[in-house]
């Protein structure tokens, strides 16, 4: 059972840990798909487990994220600002959002991970393996919803898919005036899917048609998996790119730290929704390409719902 509590961001004590749909990817695939395929009508997130992703690889990427995140600061700032790419502190976009939080944006094709420091090789192999696992549950999506197997998964797997690896640092804020600062805001993702891994801390939150934040409990061993616009607008509405956000220093002196991977399609590839999906219904949305919609998403705030600029009116 689910249960959500209303959430004063500064009375955080008062929030109950719940759970969103968990599913075992080692049941039997016909039973998975229909699971995703539900979990993703009915809250568009998901928790999967058993899914295949090392626990060794992951934990190295752990360990490296915190061993960059604790260099001093000039030394983090030499890889570059995260515009594209690189380390970012408190700025998020380049519109104006804050956050509680430090991160470092990474692209993932093979050309810009493939060196030979240690840390390359382990966003390499991470990106490997959370790249693979979310072509599968993009593949057991498109065997639930009845659509070609390779529908979506094809633009994750693409040569020149925009997908992007985030590492989010959510510092300890010792001070209680800080307890329930948002750490980072209201938003959807634009991409595909995203698969979000965290250490055992809380934040997490998505907001429920009812307009209550439900808090997903940390499980370091599962990947918590979400739909983004790219995948709402393919699906014309069936599925939908929920809203989320992070709260920072949930509990005293306990850093968070999130590992999230947004699959992409490749810049020129056109979005649409497939007949086999449309039915009798009209289309909701126009026909985008990914670079248009990244455009439109990069030049906006972080809390827009961007989708409703691409709707057919
Ligand atoms: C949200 C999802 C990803 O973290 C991200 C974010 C991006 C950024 O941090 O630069 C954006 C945000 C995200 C959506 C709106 C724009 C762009 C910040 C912002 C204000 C990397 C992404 O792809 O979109």
């Amino acid at each position: 059972m689910v249960v959500a509590t209303q959430v004063n961001p500064i009375r955080m004590e008062k929030i109950r840990e719940v759970d969103i749909p968990v599913i075992d990817l080692s049941c039997s695939r016909s039973k998975v798909a229909k699971l995703i395929v539900k979990a993703c009508e009915e809250y568009g997130f998901f928790k999967v487990i058993n899914h295949g992703v090392s626990h060794h690889i992951t934990k190295e990427m752990e360990d490296e994220s915190f061993e960059f995140f604790d260099k001093p600061l000039p030394e983090k700032e030499l890889v570059g600002s995260a515009n594209p790419f690189g380390y970012g502190s408190k700025n998020i976009g380049l519109s104006g959002d804050t956050g509680e939080l430090e991160y470092l944006l990474l692209p993932t094709n093979q050309n810009a991970i493939a060196q030979t420091s240690k840390f390359r090789c382990v966003v390499s192999s991470y990106v490997k393996s959370v790249r693979e696992l979310a072509c599968e549950i993009l593949e057991l999506i498109a065997e639930g919803l009845g659509v070609p197997h390779s529908l979506f998964s094809h633009f994750v797997r693409h040569f020149d898919s925009d997908s992007l690896l985030r590492l989010n640092h959510y510092p300890p804020v010792t001070h209680s005036f800080h307890h329930g600062n948002i750490g980072f805001g209201e938003h959807s993702d634009p991409q595909i899917i995203t698969l979000l891994r965290s250490n055992d801390a809380p934040g997490l939150q998505i907001s429920l048609r009812n307009g209550l934040w439900l808090p997903v409990s940390p499980d370091p061993h599962a990947f918590c998996v979400n739909i983004g616009d790219i995948l709402q607008a393919m699906t014309n509405g069936r599925f939908v790119s929920v809203r989320h956000r992070a709260m920072a220093n949930l509990l005293p002196n306990q850093s968070r730290l999130s590992m999230v991977f947004f699959g992409a399609p490749p810049p020129e590839a056109t979005i649409a929704c497939p007949p086999q999906l449309l039915k009798r219904n009209k289309p909701i949305y126009k026909t985008f390409t990914w670079s248009e919609y990244k455009s439109h998403t990069y030049a906006h705030r972080l809390g827009e719902t961007r989708l409703d600029h691409f709707k057919i009116t």
